[in-house]
């Protein structure tokens, strides 16, 4: 069967041998329901955390005092996870695609987001101040779920273990809106103003910018030896976020780091992405073939968008 698929869709034998046809990682769509771009993550192995050997080699490379300062026992052990295949939004989820969203269903707007619906660079505004609770029903819309941890640190950081979307070397101010050591940006950035910063699956914006929420409470993982430090804080208190934002600034822009909290509590500096579990078939499908033909055009659109903001 494999020989008279199309080259971009990949056969790949499972636990018990069930044969699952999939796309090539990084392969993009634009999802019907929000018209978010996605990428594809494909199935398979990735470590997941840190060891405390990568905690303080990324405490070097941001510039704090040590792995304490990161928070970063929030992140061991270090270990392989296996997941499903999924994809994840290539962008935060923009201005223009909560107001869709919100014409559609009535949903409350974040007055962050409202003050930017009639710009043109609505298409481009991360959407700002989503509760846990908002960003959740927000996905439920668009048929979606906001990613799991694993699911959000596979897309950042790839199977292979490296420390950041890029690979392993420090922050620079090309992969992300990341501002200096000193002073944070005055602002978000506009989605994917930072090519550089790409993962593995060419999602962007993984570090930096929005925080971003995830499906799940902030809990210590398990075998965790520095778990009694999260006493205080876990669990059920505090959703988790990951990646960092511009406003919280360098101690946060590493793809293993966490950070929580209460569901009813947001700020400027918070948004989110989704994920998308595809239906069995999907691969094989004219809605596949649709979407990532509408994912090439859409691509188009915002580069000119971003072009003629440029201008
Ligand atoms: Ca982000």
């Amino acid at each position: 069967m494999t020989g008279l698929l199309p080259a971009l869709l990949l056969a790949v034998c499972f636990t018990g041998c069930r044969t699952v046809v999939e796309t090539s990682a990084g392969t993009a769509i634009r999802h019907p329901a929000d018209g978010a771009v996605m990428v594809y993550v494909p199935a398979g192995a990735f470590t997941m955390g840190l060891s405390e050997g990568d905690a303080g080699t990324v405490a070097k490379d941001l510039g704090q005092d040590g792995a304490a300062s990161l928070w970063a026992w929030e992140a061991y052990p270090k270990r392989v996870l296996q997941l499903d295949g999924y994809f994840i939004d290539k962008y935060e989820v923009t201005v223009t695609q909560w107001q869709a969203y919100a014409a559609a269903t009535g949903a409350a707007t974040p007055n962050q987001t409202e003050r930017h619906f009639d710009t043109p660079a609505a298409p481009l505004i991360p959407a700002a101040t989503i509760s846990w609770k908002q960003a959740q029903e927000y996905a439920a819309w668009a048929g979606k779920v906001l990613p799991s941890e694993a699911q959000w640190e596979k897309a950042a950081r790839g199977p292979d273990g490296r420390l950041y979307p890029w690979g392993n070397t420090a922050p620079t101010p090309d992969r992300g809106h990341f501002g200096s050591r000193e002073k944070v940006p005055d602002l978000y950035a506009l989605v994917g103003s930072y090519p550089g910063g790409a993962s593995p699956y060419g999602a962007l914006d993984m570090l930096g910018n929005q925080y971003e929420w995830t499906s799940e409470w902030l809990a210590p993982y398990p075998g965790n030896p520095l778990a009694y430090k999260m006493d205080d804080y876990t669990p059920d208190m505090n959703g988790c976020l990951r990646g960092g934002s511009w406003y919280h600034g360098w101690v946060g822009f590493y793809a293993a780091k966490r950070f929580g909290l209460p569901p009813d509590e947001t700020h400027f500096h918070v948004g989110m992405r989704t994920a998308w579990l595809p239906p069995r078939d999907y691969f094989e499908s004219a809605a596949f073939r649709r979407d990532r033909a509408a994912a090439k055009k859409r691509e188009r659109q915002l580069a000119r968008i971003r072009q003629s903001l440029a201008e």
